[in-house]
């Protein structure tokens, strides 16, 4: 007798939105949920870029966001609901880094990197809520391995992934008794454009972004009898630390 072969497409008939997906970690977790059924929408500001990732699948969708402007959350929302409906997942995964010293930390610096990272994940999660309560669905947050550590020229940077994993465990008690599932995804060093600017090659002082996005795959295809509260993963080039 042969083994019955695998759903090949596991998450067939959920609507998900991606944030961050024009690059990096987001456009690949777009992908992969394409490919195991989903219907994706995009987001992000690099209109190109994004456009030629929804030309690669007939699931995968784009809009235009920046989820440190309300107004553009808004659009983005309405234009969600009004092509597609009410949402079961979604990835909050916009995210930009600053580091250096405190002294040399400008205030306009501070509210750049809040506004995306903190502000921009409640923004955005609020927009959805009421579909993610109706839907019992799934919010993962891209968070950091620094969400519960830090480091000398971190502060900015990491403070914002601690207020964006304080949130994420707030939003899981809130929304729990709705079958909302919440997780927190803390990588370590991934090959993105994020730190340096250009894509790096991956080796194994960096994950890649695939890494990641199967990361976020395996926790959203968990039966909805569990939940998976975070998952931190690191490349075997990355100092273990705590
Ligand atoms: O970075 P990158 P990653 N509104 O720069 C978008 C975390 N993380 O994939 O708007 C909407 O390749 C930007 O799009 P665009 C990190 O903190 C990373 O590595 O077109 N979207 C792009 O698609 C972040 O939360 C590492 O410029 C905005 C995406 O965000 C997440 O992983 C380690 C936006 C960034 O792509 C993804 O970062 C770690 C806005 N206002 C955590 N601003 C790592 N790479 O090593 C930016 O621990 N985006």
């Amino acid at each position: 007798m042969t083994a019955p072969s695998p759903d090949p497409h596991p998450l067939d008939g959920h609507l998900a939105v991606v944030t961050g997906a024009s690059r990096g970690i987001g456009r690949a977790t777009a992908r992969t949920l394409a490919h195991l059924g989903a219907t994706v929408v995009a987001g992000a500001r690099s209109e190109a870029d994004l456009a030629a990732l929804a030309a690669e699948h007939p699931r995968l969708y784009a809009l235009p966001l920046d989820v440190a402007d309300p107004a553009s959350l808004r659009t983005f929302a309405t234009a969600v609901h009004e092509a597609h409906g009410a949402i079961d997942v979604l990835v909050a995964n916009a995210g930009i880094g600053a580091f250096g010293p405190i002294e040399a930390t400008t205030l306009e610096d501070w509210d750049r990197v809040f506004d995306v990272n903190v502000r921009g994940t409640f923004l955005i999660v609020q927009a959805f809520l009421a579909d993610l309560r109706a839907r019992r669905g799934h919010v993962v947050v891209v968070s950091s391995d620094v969400s519960a550590r830090t480091f000398a020229g971190g502060a900015l940077y990491t403070a914002s992934k601690h207020a964006q994993r304080a949130f994420a465990r707030a939003l899981q008690m809130e929304t729990a008794a709705d079958g909302v599932r919440v997780t927190e995804i803390r990588p370590g060093v991934v090959a993105t454009a994020f730190a340096e600017g250009t894509e790096r090659p991956a080796d194994e002082g960096a994950l890649e972004s695939a890494d990641v996005a199967e990361a976020i795959a395996f926790a959203l295809m968990r039966p909805t009898r569990l939940r998976i509260d975070e998952l931190q993963l690191h490349p075997m080039g990355q100092t273990p630390e705590y």
